[in-house]
């Protein structure tokens, strides 16, 4: 018997300044995604969409340089509740975003019973800014910093554990836009990172299977945090922050297929498709196919 997966939405808009990324669970879902996965002889639950509160003014800094945060916050708590629903069920935890500030909520709900979480972060960002160190104030520029650890203690506490994943079993896949803070703390922290130049040198299957092997040494689950902003922008136009020169569909596509071979990964998360940015729903869909990859579709 295959698991079965559990889908639930978060459209939150509320860490990024685009607005129209509230609408990405909803176009994942026209695009296909419970009958892609139906398809592949899998039991689905659409459990639907977290309900978002709206702050009275939008990207209202708080004193810390985090915008929106109590909103943030409130949504995190109740994704961590449901994910860890989720898991208490037995399924595997499919989450559809919604700006990337989510994955705080992810990764409490994926963490909670596990001993060591191991993530795959395939962005093309590192998210690991806080109040102090953000360009912006956007916290889906702070997720993997606040699984850490570090930032606001309203973000590291949600679902009331913190640190949910250790920095050596993390994994960044993809990077090319780094701010300074953020650089400081790979280097402090030992965070393994694949940016665009060693996808380039070793290829997209060696990167795979080395972090593979990073992410599953001494854990006991592994979190896929996928933002579709880590694509080439002409393959996901669709996101808030395009940055030239990313992986391709085709090499996307290959590292999800290399992770369902070697069926390491047990919660994932697509984010950050933006429909108002996009081009005839192009992103949403590269998201289903990706999603179908990971969960062993194949030609033949
Ligand atoms: C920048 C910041 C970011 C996603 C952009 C951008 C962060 N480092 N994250 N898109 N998903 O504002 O912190
Ligand atoms: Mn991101
Ligand atoms: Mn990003
Ligand atoms: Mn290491």
């Amino acid at each position: 018997m295959k698991q079965k997966i559990t889908i639930i939405g978060v459209p939150m808009d509320l860490g990024q300044m685009r607005r129209g990324v509230d609408m990405g669970p909803s176009v994942i879902r026209y695009a296909g995604v419970v009958e892609r996965l139906e398809a592949l002889g899998y039991e689905v639950e659409d459990r639907g969409d977290i309900q978002i509160g709206r702050p009275s003014r939008l990207d209202v800094k708080n004193d810390q340089n985090l915008k929106d945060l109590d909103v943030v916050v409130k949504a995190n708590q109740m994704l961590a509740d449901e994910v860890m629903d989720i898991v208490s069920e037995g399924a595997f935890p499919l989450i559809l975003g919604g700006d990337h500030s989510i994955a705080i909520g992810s990764l409490a709900g994926t963490a909670k019973d596990k001993e060591n979480l191991g993530v795959i972060w395939y962005d093309a960002h590192g998210d690991l800014n806080t109040g102090e160190t953000s360009p912006s104030g956007n916290i889906h520029g702070m997720p993997l910093a606040a699984s850490i650890g570090l930032g606001h203690e309203n973000l590291t506490s949600i679902g009331g554990f913190s640190p949910k994943v250790k920095p050596e079993n993390i994994v960044i896949i993809g990077a090319r836009s780094l701010d300074e803070g953020e650089r400081i703390l790979i280097k402090e922290r030992g965070i393994h990172v694949y940016t665009m130049h060693e996808i380039d040198r070793l290829g997209m299957s060696k990167v795979m299977e080395e972090a593979a092997e990073i992410v599953t040494k001494n854990t006991d689950g592994v979190h896929l945090s996928l933002d579709l902003d880590a694509l080439d922008p002409n393959d996901a136009p669709g996101v808030g922050t395009p940055v030239i020169g990313g992986p391709t569909y085709r090499e996307t596509h290959l590292a999800m297929e290399i992770l369902a071979e070697k069926n390491i990964i047990t919660s994932a998360e697509f984010v950050e498709v933006n429909p108002i940015l996009d081009v005839k729903n192009q992103t949403a869909e590269a998201a289903v196919a990706l999603i179908g990859s990971l969960f062993g579709e194949k030609l033949l």
